[in-house]
C-alpha cells in the first residue's frame, strides 16, 4: 500500500474491528490502488478513499413473521447502500443464517468495483437476512419476503436502488418480494432484478453469472493458446452459479466432474453430462434437496460428507469456486496445483483466501477474481433493467451476445489497467484499478 492508502485501511481496521471479511475486501483493493494513487494526487484532495470505504448509507431493521405454525419469528433485514457515483444502488439480496454486517459490506464494497467493471450506470450495494430458507414451506418464505419488502420499500426503487438474487434468494423470493413492492407502492416496475420472464425479467439473466465466468475463464486460457474443450473442471456449490457454470463448461468441451453444498462434496468421474445437471437443478431448484442424493442416483459418483471439492480429485486443469466466501485455502490451491490446475475462475465472490491468491499470482496461475469473473449475473441485472425502461425483451440471442461482449470487455480492462499499472497478467490488480478509476473520478465530478 501507498501511505494514503496504509492511512485509509489502518483507519478501516480502528473503526470496524470484527468485521474480518470486510477488512479482508478492502485491504486488497487498497493494496491494488497503490500505484493509481501515487500517480494522481487528486484523489486523496478529494478524500475519494475516505468516502469510498464508508457506504453511503446502512439500513437494519426488524422482520417479524409469523410462520404456518403461527409462531412469530424476529428476523434481521439489512440493505448497505455503498456507492452511487456511477448509478442506482445496485447488488442482491443474500438469506442465510450467516449474513451479518461483515459479510455484507465486503460484498456491497466489492460490488461498487464489479459493476463499474460491466461499463453499465449501476452503483454498489448489498442486502439481505440471517433468514434462513432451508426446510422453510413457500409459505413461510412468502411471509418472510412479505415482511422484509414491508420495511425495504421505502429505500428502494428502479431510480434508487435495485436489488437481486443472490445466496438463498432465487426467483420464487423475488417473486414474492416483487409481489409485496407492487401492492404497497402501486407500481409494476423495474425495482428487482432476477423477475421471471412472464413479468418483466430478461432471457439469460438465470444463467448469466455461471456462464459469464466461463466466457471469462476462457478469455484468460486463450491468453496462453489453450482452451475449456478436453479440460477437466472442479465445481463447488449446486445453487444457480454452479449449475449455470457446469452447463457452460458442457457446452465448451469441458468435463466437469463434481458438485457440492454446505454438507458435503459429489465426485463423479465419468462427468457430469446433461441428464445428471438436470438431475441437479431439479433435486437443487424444486425439491431443495442434499447433494449426496446424487451418489444414490449415479453409480459413477460418490459422495464425501463434511468436505470441499478442491483435493478430493486426481486430475484437475479448471477450477470454478461457485459457493461462498473463503472456501479455497492456501492447502487447496497447493494440492491442485500439484494435480495440474492452471486457471481458477471465482463464480463465487471473494472465494479464495488470500494467501490461496497469493500464491496463485506468484506460481503463474491464471486466476480471475470474483468481482471481473462473475460480473456476468450483474451486467445482465443491468440489461434487464434497460429493458424495463423500453418496456420491451430481447431475445435470449441478443441477451448472450451483450454478455459475451461484456466478459470480454472486462477481461480486456483488467488487462490493460494491470499493464498499465505495472501489474502484467494480474487479474486482481487490474480488476480493483479498472474498476476504481470509473468511479474516482465520477465522485471527483460530482463534488463533495
Ligand atoms: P445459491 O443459493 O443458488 O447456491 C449457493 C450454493 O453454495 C449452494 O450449493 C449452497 O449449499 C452453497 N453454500 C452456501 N453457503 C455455503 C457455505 N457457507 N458453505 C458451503 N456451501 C455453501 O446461491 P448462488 O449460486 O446465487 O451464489 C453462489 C455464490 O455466487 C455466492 O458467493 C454469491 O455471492 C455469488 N454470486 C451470485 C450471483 C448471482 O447472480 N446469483 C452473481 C455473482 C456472484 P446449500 O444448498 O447447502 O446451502
Ligand atoms: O454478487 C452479485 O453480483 C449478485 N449477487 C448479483 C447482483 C445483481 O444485482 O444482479
Amino acid at each position: 500500500m501507498n501511505a494514503y492508502g496504509k492511512r485509509i485501511y489502518e483507519d478501516v481496521v480502528v473503526k470496524n474491528p470484527d468485521q474480518v471479511e470486510f477488512l479482508q475486501a478492502v485491504k486488497e483493493v487498497l493494496e491494488s490502488l497503490a500505484p493509481v494513487l501515487d500517480r494522481n494526487a487528486r484523489y486523496e484532495q478529494h478524500a475519494i478513499l475516505e468516502r469510498m470505504v464508508i457506504p453511503e448509507r446502512i439500513i437494519i431493521f426488524q422482520v417479524p413473521w409469523i410462520n404456518q405454525e403461527g409462531k412469530v419469528i424476529v428476523n434481521k433485514g439489512y440493505r448497505v447502500q455503498f456507492n452511487s457515483a456511477i448509478g442506482p444502488y445496485k447488488g442482491g439480496l443474500r438469506f442465510h443464517p450467516s449474513v451479518n454486517l461483515s459479510i455484507l459490506k465486503f460484498l456491497g464494497f466489492e460490488q461498487i468495483f464489479k459493476n463499474s467493471l460491466t461499463t453499465l450506470p449501476m452503483g454498489g450495494a448489498k442486502g439481505g437476512s440471517n433468514f434462513d430458507p432451508k426446510g422453510r414451506s413457500d409459505i413461510d418464505v412468502m411471509r418472510f419476503c412479505q415482511s422484509f419488502m414491508r420495511e425495504l420499500y421505502r429505500h428502494v426503487g428502479p431510480d434508487c436502488d435495485v436489488p437481486a438474487g443472490d445466496i438463498g434468494v432465487g426467483s420464487r423470493e423475488i417473486g414474492y418480494l416483487f409481489g409485496q413492492y407492487k401492492r404497497i407502492v402501486n407500481a409494476h416496475e423495474g425495482v428487482l432484478t432476477g423477475k421471471n420472464m412472464n413479468w418483466g425479467g430478461s432471457l439469460i439473466r438465470p444463467q448469466a453469472t455461471g456462464f459469464g465466468n466461463v466466457y471469462f475463464m476462457r478469455e484468460m486460457l486463450h491468453t496462453r493458446g489453450e482452451d475449456v474443450a478436453g479440460k477437466i473442471a472442479v465445481v463447488s456449490g449446486s445453487g444457480n452459479v454452479a449449475q449455470y457454470t457446469i452447463k457452460k463448461v458442457i457446452e465448451l468441451g469441458g468435463k466437469v466432474i463434481s458438485v457440492s453444498d454446505s454438507s458435503g462434496s459429489i465426485i463423479d468421474q465419468d462427468g457430469i453430462d446433461d441428464e445428471k445437471l438436470e438431475f441437479i437443478m431439479e433435486l437443487k431448484n424444486v425439491r431443495r434437496g442434499r447433494i449426496s442424493e446424487y451418489a444414490g442416483k449415479f453409480k459413477s459418483a460418490k459422495y464425501v460428507a463434511g468436505q470441499k471439492p478442491w483435493q478430493l480429485v486426481d486430475k484437475i486443469d479448471l477450477a470454478l469456486p461457485s459457493a461462498t466466501q473463503n472456501e479455497l485455502e492456501l492447502d487447496d490451491i497447493k494440492y491442485m496445483v500439484s494435480k495440474g490446475c492452471i486457471c481458477v475462475s471465482e463464480g463465487a465472490n471473494m472465494p479464495s483466501t488470500p494467501a490461496a491468491v497469493n500464491y496463485m499470482l506468484s506460481n503463474g496461475i491464471l486466476f480471475g477474481p470474483g468481482k471481473a469473473a462473475n460480473a456476468g449475473g450483474v451486467a445482465t441485472s443491468g440489461l434487464e433493467m434497460s429493458q424495463n425502461s423500453l418496456r420491451m425483451s430481447w431475445t435470449a440471442e441478443e441477451v448472450d451476445q451483450k454478455l459475451q461482449r461484456i466478459m470480454t470487455n472486462i477481461h480486456k480492462s483488467c488487462i490493460e489497467a494491470a499493464d498499465t499499472y505495472g501489474f502484467k497478467g494480474n487479474y486482481v490488480a487490474g480488476a480493483n484499478i479498472a474498476g476504481f478509476l470509473k468511479v474516482a473520478d465520477a465522485m471527483v465530478d460530482q463534488g463533495i
